[in-house]
Formats: structure tokens, sequence, C-alpha cells
């Protein structure tokens, strides 16, 4: 720990703050009831750097990101998530877009002279979109181009497409492995906890059937990452139990790469009501992430939902990853009021926002091989 902050600590007059810290210095776990605590009571400035202690000694000062583009196959979904700016009821599809299969192919080929790495495919739930679908798709993507690596699918996406094909979530995963999907995206999780599950997203899968779709995945051999989404009704014992949930997983199976907190953003739906948290509160949450979840080798800024400047500063509060190029048409960030209206940042933006925090960008893979140091 550096001396800035040894300082910070040393003036820490609350009991229960001191034993946390001491509890980080010696790399020990911190339970459940010292993160409320965390939440509750301590400032940025004390998680800020217990995070960035924490940071610095599993990544240094590199910060990761990779190129990548998104593909989303429709904007209808049979889901009527209230938080969500993006998707159009199937009971009104005509309002929506569809993707046809020769369409996201056009996509895939406009990237055949770029140094691309990874396609992220997520998209609303439409019951046209089925397994065989998808299976095509991917293998038509994979036959173009091998090398690109296929992160797709919510657990979302997938627990309503097994269930329509009436496959195990074993099963499903394995056929969709079969035909070159890689890694599956953290989108889905909101928040585990039934009480506010059932009042945000309360038609879709379960915290529970989200938990078991990722644990079946690592044990096929399929990485993933994990969401939360922050920032609206939920207390922080529901973040707590969330973030408990997710540590507990990763002690099982050790397969999620990256955490990404998601910051609610409220235009255009129907929890506009809600005021949207502030910058502490969100660097705040960022901080107390790094140090809870122990056993998460990575911290995501998804920039375009949290803003360049923002994602900037989350990198000295236990951030070490901002996502990618994002090189796309994605609405879905936009839709939700976010200021990043064109979310794309060329290679070069990317590398001097990282440089302008005075730490080192790192290209990476979408499992975290490194790439090139800029
Ligand atoms: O699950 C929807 C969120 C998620 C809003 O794995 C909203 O690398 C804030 O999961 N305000 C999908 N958030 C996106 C996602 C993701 C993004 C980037 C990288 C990865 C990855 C995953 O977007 C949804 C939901 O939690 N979302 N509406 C909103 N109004
Ligand atoms: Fe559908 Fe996803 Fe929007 Fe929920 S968040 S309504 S599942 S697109």
């Amino acid at each position: 720990m550096n001396t800035q902050t040894d300082s910070i600590l040393k003036h820490q007059s609350n009991q229960h703050l001191s034993l946390i810290a001491e509890k980080v210095t010696k790399q020990e776990r911190i339970s459940d009831s010292d993160c409320l605590t965390l939440f509750n009571e301590a400032d940025l400035a004390f998680v800020g750097a217990l995070a960035n202690s924490i940071r610095e000694r599993l990544h240094g000062n590199k910060t990761y990101f990779n190129r990548n583009f998104h593909i989303e196959p429709t904007n209808v979904c049979v889901f009527s998530c209230k938080f969500c700016s993006y998707s159009k009821l199937y009971a009104h599809k005509e309002e929506g877009w569809e993707l046809s299969i020769d369409e996201m192919l056009e996509i895939v080929k406009g990237y055949d002279n770029k140094p691309i790495t990874e396609v992220h495919i997520v998209g609303g739930v439409h019951p046209k979109m089925n397994m065989s679908y998808f299976i095509e798709l991917i293998q038509k993507i994979k036959a173009h181009r091998p090398q690109l690596h296929i992160k797709a699918f919510t657990a979302v996406e997938l627990d309503y497409m097994f269930k329509k094909a009436k496959l195990t979530v074993e099963e499903g995963l394995l056929q969709l492995k079969a035909a070159g999907l890689e890694s599956l995206p953290g989108g889905g999780a909101e928040i585990f906890h039934p009480e506010i599950r059932q009042e945000i997203a309360g038609d879709k899968v379960s915290g529970e059937g989200w938990l078991k779709i990722h644990e079946t995945a690592h044990q096929l051999g399929i990485q993933s990452n994990a969401t939360m989404l922050f920032g609206h009704i939920e207390k922080y014992e529901h973040l707590v139990d969330h973030m408990s949930k997710l540590r507990n997983l990763q002690d099982k199976t050790k397969g999620f790469n990256t955490f990404i907190p998601l910051k609610f953003r409220n235009s255009n739906n129907d929890m506009s009501y809600i005021k949207e948290s502030s910058l502490s509160e969100d660097l705040r949450l960022y901080a107390i992430a790094r140090i809870y979840l122990d056993n998460f080798p990575h911290l995501k800024a998804y920039w375009p939902m949290l803003g360049r400047q923002n994602a900037q500063l989350s990198l000295s509060f236990g951030v070490n990853d901002i996502d990618g190029t994002i090189d796309d048409s994605t609405k879905i960030y936009s839709m939700a009021g976010s200021e990043e209206q064109t979310p794309t940042m060329t290679t070069e933006e990317l590398v001097d926002l990282i440089k302008q925090s005075k730490r080192i960008p790192v290209e990476r893979d979408t499992l975290y091989n490194e790439i090139t140091t800029f």
C-alpha cells in the first residue's frame, strides 16, 4: 500500500472501517456485513484508496480494452423490463427492427479488413429468432471469419430459446458451443434479489435461472461476464446480496472474467421518475465492488453507459478495463439517456483516454490474453 493510502487509513476513526482496511491490507476476504458497512459508512476517498491498492496489486497500471463491434439482431422483445429504453413489445413489433441472418453477415463483412477480435451479439427476445436461427448465424459468422471471437446471448435470451426448443441448459449450450459460441456476455443479471427483480423485470429468467446458466456454461468451458444494474429502486442490501451470489459461484467455477456494474439511466423508460445516481455514488460502487469481489480478476466500466470522462475517473477507483471500441450501430445506450449519442471510439481515442489517467493501455482479446501494449 502506498503512503497516500496509509495516511487515509490511519486517520480512519471508525473502528469497523479500520478493521476492513486491515483485512484488505492483509489480502483477506471481507464479509457481507463488511461490504454493507462500506456502502453505509465509507466515503469515496476511503474506498477509492483501498480499491486502487487492489487494482494496482492485481494489474499495476495496466488498463485493458478490446477491439469489438456489437450486433443487435432485434429490439423486439416478449419481455417488459421497466428500465428498458430499447425494446419494442412483441405486440408492437412493426415499430421495431429485426435483422435477417444475411443482414447480420453483411455487418460482419463490413469489418473484413479491420483488426477486430470480437463480435458481441445481444438483443431483445424475439420468438422467431430461435435456436436454429442463431445456430445458423453463428456457423455462418465462423465460416466467414474463424478467428473472430463470438461473445453472444444474455442468459435471458438463452433461457427463452432453450425452453422453446425443449432443451436443458446443458444441451442448449453444447449445441451453441459446437456451432462456434465462445463466451457469454454478462447482461440480464440486473438485481438477483426476487423482491427487486419482480418489480423491475418480473417476467424474465429469475436470478437463480441466470446463475444456473452461467454455472453450466463455466462447467462446459464457456467463460462469461456478470453485470449488476444499480442506482434505481434497490437498497444496499440488494447490491450485497447480488455480489455475494456472484462471489459464491465464482469460488465454485472460476468462470467469470469481469464484473460490470451498469448505472441505471432514466430516459425513455417506465422508471424515468427515478433520479439517476451521482458520480460520487457510482465511483463508490465501483470501488466497493473491487474490494468485495476478490475472486473476480477484472472490473469493467462500460463507457457508453457511464460516459467517457467518468469511465476515465473510474480507473482510479478499482476499474482496470473500459471495454472496447464498440464500433457499431448500438442504440440501447443513447436511448436510455447516456450522453454518448454515438457509442464508438477509435483505438487512438481509447488509448489517449487511458494515458491521460496515467495508466498503461493494453489491448486484450475477449479472454484477456494481451495483444499490444501502447
Ligand atoms: O441487462 C438496459 C442494461 C444490459 C438500461 O458482458 C440498462 O461484456 C442502464 O449486459 N440503464 C445489457 N442499463 C448490456 C450488457 C453488457 C454491456 C456491455 C458489455 C457486456 C459484457 C455486457 O443493459 C441489460 C441491462 O442491465 N440496461 N436498460 C438502462 N435504462
Ligand atoms: Fe427485453 Fe432485455 Fe429490454 Fe428486458 S432488458 S425488455 S429482456 S430487451
